[in-house]
């Protein structure tokens, strides 16, 4: 565990925590451990630290000095006991549900989450006898309603991709524990600089560290941070022996990215503030979801109470709907037309036929993602250099 643990501040974390120059030559960026295996000074020891009886490494699929580098980080980060970095962010979510989910029970999950997330509970996990409920988590009256007796796991995304709807982690995580069941929180969307979700009860958070950790489109990552050592065991002996572990050259690569995160957080939420404001005013546009634009006072409440700021994901739709949608996102040059989302890059792109296109047309329709939703991922180009972008891509459809 990280030494810097709750002695600094945020933004310091990202850059130090996990982190100390090498003992050896003093190096100040980490060293990328790459190797499979770990010599034994003796087979005692290597009996120990297959015993568990002595620390240390034994194979990379087990454990990597510079893999748990970033796991100490984002643990620290997050405040949680542990981190388990995985493969890739799906990597994170199917390892949760195959280590916490067996035959007969029950899931409740935020129905406008990422799309793989909730079509694999869907598809596969429903081969082995686990059954799902998805609904607008936003609304704690559904998840209340959606409750079984046999719900084992409550899965949140916060907010939502792509309709970024606001969950009361709260009171949901007061609620799932009322019931002996567990809450774990997708905090992809906002990053540990703009929510905490163990703070607020969650028993597990997890990223796809591909998006805001990393932050410049060069590597897909997950990681997953427990609250107690006793679920971080559980999950670890199934991540090491489902084997979705994450690679230590892309484990370096991403504590490289993760020294900005704060910086890149907040500048990319600056220029989205902007562009949420271009969007709402313009008169090519029909609607627009952005925390930051949030008119209910129960939600902004909530916004204030749970979140340090709105982030850089905007969702919207434009008047002319799939086809006005369509001549935007082929009209953009400097915004890349590309899914993915929390890099230094703004990218657009259209969840209908691209993120969420495996789910049906009815539940997609259900969980709000509109045929003609359009989804900003907002970066940290100049403002005026993107807002002119966005104006004169939105004044084409005029
Ligand atoms: N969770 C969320 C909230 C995500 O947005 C994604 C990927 C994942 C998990 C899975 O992570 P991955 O395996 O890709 O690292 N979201 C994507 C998106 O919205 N566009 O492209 C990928």
């Amino acid at each position: 565990m990280s030494k810097h643990r709750g002695d600094f501040k945020t933004d310091t974390l990202c850059i130090h925590a996990g982190q100390a120059p090498d003992p050896e030559f003093g190096a100040v960026a980490a060293p990328i451990y790459q190797t499979s295996t770990f010599a034994f000074a003796s087979t005692e020891q290597g009996a120990a630290r297959f015993a568990g009886k002595e620390a240390g490494y034994i194979y990379t699929r087990l454990g990597n000095p510079t893999t748990k580098m970033l796991e100490d980080n984002i643990a620290a980060l997050e405040e949680g006991v542990a981190a388990l970095a995985t493969a890739t962010g799906m990597a994170a979510v199917s390892t949760c549900y195959f280590a916490l989910l067996g035959k007969g029970d029950h899931v409740v999950a935020s129905s406008a989450m990422y799309g793989p997330s909730r079509i694999i509970l869907e598809r596969d996990f429903a081969r082995f006898g686990v059954a799902s409920s998805f609904v607008d988590t936003g609304d704690f009256e559904a998840v209340k309603s959606a409750w079984q007796p046999n719900t084992k796991l409550l899965y949140v995304e916060t907010p939502t991709n792509p309709t970024l709807s606001i969950t009361d982690l709260a009171a949901c995580s007061a609620w799932a524990h009322s019931k002996g069941a567990l809450l774990i929180v997708d905090n992809t969307f906002l990053s540990p600089i703009l929510q905490k979700p163990l703070r607020h009860g969650a028993d597990i958070v997890l990223h796809s560290v591909t998006k805001f950790i990393n932050g410049h489109a060069d590597v897909v990552g997950g990681i997953i941070v427990f609250k107690e050592e006793n679920l971080f065991k559980k999950v670890r002996s199934v991540l090491t022996h489902l084997g979705g572990t994450m690679d230590p050259h892309q484990a370096w690569l991403v504590l490289r990215g993760v020294k900005t995160l704060a910086l890149r957080v907040r500048a990319s939420q600056e220029n989205a503030r902007l562009a949420a404001e271009l969007l709402a005013s313009h008169p090519a546009v029909e609607w627009v979801k952005y925390p930051g634009l949030e008119k209910d006072p129960a939600k902004k409440a909530l916004i204030a109470r749970q979140m340090a700021g709105p982030g850089s994901l905007i969702s919207f739709e434009l008047k002319g709907g799939v086809e006005a949608g369509r001549k935007f996102l082929d009209g953009t040059s400097l915004l890349a037309l590309a899914v993915s989302l929390g890099g230094v890059e703004t990218l657009v792109q259209h969840p209908a036929s691209m993120t969420h296109a495996g789910m049906s047309r009815e539940s997609r329709l259900a969980a709000g993602i509109s045929d003609g939703l359009v989804r900003l991922s907002v970066g940290c180009e100049d403002k005026d250099d993107l807002l002119k972008e966005l104006k004169e891509g939105l004044d084409r459809l005029a």
